[in-house]
């Protein structure tokens, strides 16, 4: 493979619904799409960095900049045999994982389609169908979360998580259990609460969750491996992984006994494989996460969740939850038994629609070999 042409466009896309994490909330999205191309044949990426360094610090200006002025030079015009060889040449840029990923993933695609293979076959997944979860964000009240969780449920996802602060957790998790019953069910804490409150956390042992996901600082391993002595509940670390030798830090220090992939924290498919396959190996189950993405990003999600130690169902739903219409046609649908099919055409096996594109484009660059 070798990369003729690089495309970046900004998008901005409203999301159907706002959504409320700890961190703030969102209406809309505006992101990097990144397309690659040699011969005609295109890979799509994108990006998941937000407008706003609020999960983590990339932001899509930071991104639009690394890509064009120090990743596109390093991928531009070299050979690669293999797709996975791309984050490894692209290490001498530090940090920036969300930048890289999107260039990486789209050649991934475009690797894929090179050989007329499905992308999941590529990465190494035999899965058809992958098990769909829902992430709830904060809501204005109590039954309003409520209302949120049943429809959901309806709906057919297979687990529900809710999101947390200090002020909006055990009541809201006491609620959705008392109307909704033993469903499964989980928490996502985005770094809201600190190791003094391990006891108010233990509070929540009695509700039988799934698990909580990263409680504490985006950055701590220590404190949630202390923290793991407090709580019976599993913990799932989302924005603390970043790398695989993070991955391998947090699993030997105890620091969680799950952990979320997404490719996009972690610098895209090479070191998303290697954290699947060090997990694994250590007995801890993943599932795969979600960034609000389109079809495009959601396309891939549902491609690398296809690896065999995804046991658990993760945050990739159906597209109609975030945006209608949505960048790709046709969109990506969860069935009423809670799972998605995996796209079985070549590459990400789903297609941009050019006008929609065009509509949410407000910014536009290419870069080609000199
Ligand atoms: O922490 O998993 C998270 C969305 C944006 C940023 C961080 C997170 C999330 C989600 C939403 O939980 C998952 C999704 O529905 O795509
Ligand atoms: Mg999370």
């Amino acid at each position: 493979m070798r990369i003729e042409r690089i495309e970046l466009r900004v998008l901005h896309l409203p999301l159907v619904r706002f959504f409320e994490t700890s961190f703030g909330r969102i209406s809309e999205r505006t992101f990097v799409l990144v397309t690659v191309e040699e011969a005609g044949a295109e890979g799509v990426g994108e990006c998941v960095a937000d407008a706003h360094p609020y999960y983590s610090a990339e932001t899509t200006r930071t991104a639009w900049h690394i890509i064009a002025d120090f990743l596109a030079p390093i991928v531009l015009g070299r050979h690669f045999d293999h797709p996975r060889d791309i984050y490894g040449a692209l290490a001498r840029v530090r940090g920036h994982n969300m930048a890289k990923a999107a260039l990486e993933m789209a050649a991934w695609d475009l690797y894929a389609k090179q050989q007329g293979a499905s992308l999941s076959r590529v990465l190494g997944g035999d899965r058809t169908a992958i098990e769909s979860g829902v992430s709830i964000g904060i809501q204005d009240s109590l039954e309003d979360l409520v209302e949120r969780v049943s429809i959901e449920r309806s709906a057919g996802y297979r687990r529900v998580k809710i999101k947390i602060k200090p002020g909006w957790d055990i009541d809201a998790v006491s609620r959705v259990r008392q109307a909704c019953g033993e469903i499964p069910l989980m928490v996502d804490a985005n770094a809201a609460y600190t190791l003094a409150d391990g006891p108010h956390l233990a509070g929540l042992d009695r509700f039988g969750l799934m698990m909580i996901e990263q409680p504490l600082e985006y950055d701590d391993l220590r404190d949630h491996a202390r923290l793991q002595q407090v709580v019976r509940t599993a913990i799932c670390l989302d924005e603390s992984i970043h790398s695989v030798r993070s991955a391998a830090d947090a699993i030997e220090l105890g620091a969680c006994r799950i952990i979320n992939i997404k490719p996009g924290r972690l610098g895209g498919f090479t070191e998303s494989i290697g954290v699947h396959d060090a997990a694994a190996e250590a007995g801890v189950p993943v599932w795969h996460g979600g960034m609000l993405e389109s079809g495009v990003g959601r396309a891939h999600n549902l491609h690398l969740s296809t690896l065999p130690n995804f046991t658990l169902p993760g945050d990739v739903a159906a597209s109609c939850r975030y945006y209608a219409p949505d960048l790709i046609d046709p969109e990506i649908v969860m069935r009423p038994d809670g799972t998605i099919a995996v796209p079985s055409g070549p590459g990400i096996g789903v297609n941009l629609v050019p006008d929609r594109v065009a509509a949410a484009t407000t910014e536009k660059m290419e870069l080609r070999v000199e």
